[in-house]
C-alpha cells in the first residue's frame, strides 16, 4: 500500500510515520507513506497557497491550481488509482469500519488543510472522500492524517503480530478493554484482584469478560447497541472508580 500526504507541514507529520508501528510497518517494506509540501507547487515566488475569499469574509482559502496540479503530479508517480480524501471539519466521520475499507485500498491521497477551508471547487473537480476525524475543531488537517494513517495502517496484513491482531478483532467486535494488571501485586495499598493471580484460567476468562462488559455500559453505553446494560450499570453514574476486589 502507497499513502500520500499533501500539506503545509510535513515536516509536522514525518516522525510520526516513522515511529512505533508505523515506522515498522514503513521500514518492513509493509507501506510507504509519502510526504508533499503543498507550497512546492505553489505558482508564486512567495509560494502563495491561499487567497482571500471573493464575497469578502474572515480568513484565507486554500485555492486551487496548487492542490490540482500537487494532486496530479502525485499520482502520477505511481500507476495504481489513488483514493482521494479531504480532511475537513464537515467531512463524514471517521471510524473502525471506514478504516477497514481504506485498509484494502492499494493507494490512498490525503490533501490536509488549514485555513478556512478549501476552494469548493476542489470537492467538485476532485471529488474526494471528505473526512472528519471527530467535533472538535483543530488547526488543520495534519493531525486528523496522522489519526487515519494509523488506524488504516494497523490493519494491513503482517503489519500487527498475530496476538495483536486478534485483540484488536475484539474491540471491531465492540466493547472496551479489561482492566489490566502488572507488578507489583500491591502497589500503595492497591492490589491486584485475586481471580487474576488465582491461576484459574475459566475464572479469569468469566471475570474479564464481566468487567469488560461494565466498563463498556458505564462509560460507552453507544457501543452496547442492542445489548441490554444492567438497571444497577446505567444508574450508578460513572465515577470511574474501580473497586480492586
Ligand atoms: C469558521 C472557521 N472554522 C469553524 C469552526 C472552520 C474550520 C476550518 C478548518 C475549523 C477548523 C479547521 C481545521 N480543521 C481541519 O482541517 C480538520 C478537522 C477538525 O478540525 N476536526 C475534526 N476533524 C478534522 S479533519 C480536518
Amino acid at each position: 500500500m502507497r499513502i500520500d500526504v499533501l500539506t503545509l507541514f510535513p515536516e509536522a507529520c514525518r516522525p510520526y510515520f516513522e515511529t512505533s508501528i508505523l515506522g515498522r510497518a514503513v521500514r518492513g517494506g509493509l507501506v510507504s507513506i509519502h510526504c508533499h509540501a503543498l507550497r512546492d507547487y505553489s505558482r508564486d515566488r512567495h509560494g502563495r497557497v491561499d487567497d482571500r475569499p471573493f464575497g469578502g469574509g474572515a480568513g484565507m482559502v486554500l485555492m486551487c491550481p496548487p492542490i490540482f496540479e500537487a494532486v496530479e503530479a502525485i499520482e502520477s508517480q505511481d500507476s495504481r488509482p489513488a483514493t482521494r480524501v479531504l480532511l475537513t471539519p464537515q467531512g463524514r466521520r471517521f471510524d473502525q469500519n471506514l478504516a477497514s475499507e481504506l485498509a484494502k485500498r492499494p493507494r490512498l491521497l490525503l490533501i490536509c488543510g488549514r485555513y478556512e477551508g478549501f476552494d469548493e471547487r476542489i470537492r467538485l473537480g476532485l471529488a474526494p472522500l471528505e473526512l472528519s476525524i471527530g467535533d472538535y475543531v483543530l488547526s488543520g488537517g495534519e493531525a486528523a492524517a496522522m489519526v487515519v494513517v494509523d488506524a488504516v495502517v494497523r490493519l494491513r496484513p503482517g503489519v500487527l503480530g498475530a496476538e495483536e491482531a486478534l485483540a484488536e478483532e475484539s474491540f471491531a467486535d465492540g466493547g472496551l478493554e479489561y482492566p489490566q494488571y502488572t507488578r507489583p501485586r500491591d502497589f500503595r495499598g492497591m492490589t491486584v484482584p485475586e481471580v487474576l493471580l488465582s491461576g484459574n484460567h475459566e475464572d479469569i476468562r468469566r471475570w474479564r469478560a464481566e468487567q469488560a462488559r461494565r466498563r463498556t455500559s458505564q462509560s460507552r453505553p453507544d457501543l452496547l447497541d442492542g445489548r441490554s446494560a444492567t438497571r444497577d450499570e446505567t444508574t450508578k453514574g460513572n465515577s470511574h472508580a474501580e473497586s480492586t476486589d
